[in-house]
C-alpha cells in the first residue's frame, strides 16, 4: 500500500482564474499551460491500519495537512475502499507557496501515488479530474508538454479535465526561466483570490469575455510554433488576470517591487530585439518565456537585476510518473 509518484509545476499561459464551483474545482474558463522540467514535486504515501493518524512531512519538515487535503485523502480512499491513515513525505526543489505551483505539482504528485498505492487503474483523463478537486492547477500537472484544461459545461465535472495538446519534444528550443525575487510564503492565497475576485472584481466579466479568442490565439501560436504569438499572448492574458486582481476589495496585489522592475527590463529587451515575454501567477515570481538560442543572455541580463535573488531554467516537461524510490 505504498508508492511514490513525480510531478512537475505547469506554469499557464492563458490562466485559470476564478471558480463556477468551489466544491468540485470547476473553472470559469478554460485554460493552457506548459508542464515545467526544472522543477519537481516527489511524494510517496503509505496507507496502513499502523498508523493512527495522517501525517505529512514536506522536505523533511513536519506539515499539517489542511481539511481539504484530507477530503482529498478521504475521497481517494472512498475510491479505494479503505480507511486506512497514510504517512506522506514529500520533496520539493523549490520554494513552496510561493507562487511557483507548488500546489499544482503537490497535488498532482499527491493524487497520483495515493491512487496507485491503493491499486487504482486510472486513464489519464480520470486521474486528472480527481486531481483537479485536490487542486484546478494540479489538473494540468498530470499532463506533459502543453496541456489544455477544458472549462466544460455539466455540473458534475466529468468534463472538465486537462489533456496534452503537444507532448513535450513538440517544441524542444521553448524555455521559461522562472526568476525567484521572494521566497515567503504570499499573503493571500490562490484559493481566496479566486474567490474574491469572482465575487468582488467589476471588470471580471471583461476578462470571461476575452478568454475565448485568448485561447484560440494560443491553441494557433502551439499548433504554428509562432513563438510571438504565444509570447503575446500569455503576457496580455497575465496582465488582464492580474488587472482583475488588483481591482478586487480589498486589492489584490501579488507583485513586488522587483516583480515590476523584472517586467519593465523585460519589455525594454525586447524594444532592443532581444525576444521574451513575461507571466506571473499568484505571487510575485517572474517567469520568462524565451527560446533555448537567448537564455544564456537574457539569464545573464537577469541575474543582473537587484531584485532577482536567483533564476531556474525550465524546458517543457513530463507529466506525472511513478518511482519504485520510496522516500521511506
Ligand atoms: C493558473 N493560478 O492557471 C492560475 C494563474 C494562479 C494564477 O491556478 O483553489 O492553486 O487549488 O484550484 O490552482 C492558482 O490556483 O487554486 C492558479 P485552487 P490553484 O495556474
Amino acid at each position: 500500500m505504498k508508492a511514490t509518484a513525480l510531478a512537475h509545476p505547469n506554469i499557464a499561459l492563458i490562466k485559470y482564474w476564478g471558480k463556477r464551483d468551489k466544491l468540485l474545482f470547476l473553472p470559469q474558463n478554460g485554460s493552457i499551460s506548459l508542464t515545467l522540467d526544472g522543477m519537481w514535486t516527489k511524494t510517496t504515501i503509505e496507507f496502513s491500519n499502523a498508523h493512527k493518524i495522517d501525517s505529512l512531512t514536506i522536505n523533511n519538515e513536519p506539515s499539517e495537512l489542511t481539511d481539504h487535503q484530507v477530503n482529498h485523502l478521504d475521497k481517494i480512499r472512498e475510491l479505494g475502499g479503505t480507511t486506512a491513515h497514510a504517512k506522506i513525505a514529500s520533496e520539493t526543489n523549490f520554494p513552496v507557496g510561493a507562487g511557483l505551483a507548488s500546489s499544482a505539482s503537490g497535488l498532482a504528485a499527491l493524487t497520483a501515488a495515493a491512487t496507485k498505492a491503493l491499486g487504482l487503474e486510472l486513464t489519464e483523463k480520470e486521474l486528472s479530474i480527481l486531481t483537479r478537486q485536490g487542486s484546478g492547477s494540479a489538473s494540468r500537472s498530470i499532463c506533459e508538454g502543453f496541456a489544455e484544461w477544458h472549462r466544460g459545461e455539466k455540473d458534475d465535472g466529468t468534463d472538465s479535465f486537462a489533456e496534452t495538446i503537444a507532448p513535450k519534444d513538440y517544441w524542444p528550443g521553448m524555455r521559461l526561466i522562472a526568476t525567484i525575487v521572494s521566497e515567503e510564503k504570499k499573503k493571500i492565497s490562490s484559493r481566496a483570490g479566486h474567490e474574491q475576485t469572482v465575487a468582488t472584481c467589476p471588470y471580471y466579466g471583461g476578462w470571461l469575455a476575452t478568454i475565448k479568442d485568448d485561447l484560440t490565439a494560443m491553441r494557433t501560436a502551439i499548433k504554428e510554433k509562432d513563438f510571438t504569438l504565444l509570447g503575446e499572448t500569455a503576457e496580455f492574458n497575465c496582465l488582464k488576470m492580474h488587472a482583475t486582481m488588483i481591482t478586487t476589495k480589498p486589492s489584490i496585489m501579488y507583485w513586488e517591487p522587483a516583480s515590476v522592475e523584472i517586467m519593465h527590463a523585460i519589455q525594454q529587451w525586447r524594444e532592443e530585439g532581444l525576444e521574451s515575454y513575461f507571466t506571473i501567477d499568484a505571487g510575485p515570481q517572474v517567469k520568462v518565456l524565451c527560446m533555448e538560442k537567448d537564455v544564456e543572455e537574457i539569464e545573464k541580463k537577469l541575474q543582473a537585476l537587484l531584485g532577482v535573488k536567483r533564476t531556474i531554467v525550465c524546458k517543457p516537461g513530463d507529466g506525472v510518473s511513478y518511482s519504485e524510490e520510496h522516500l521511506f
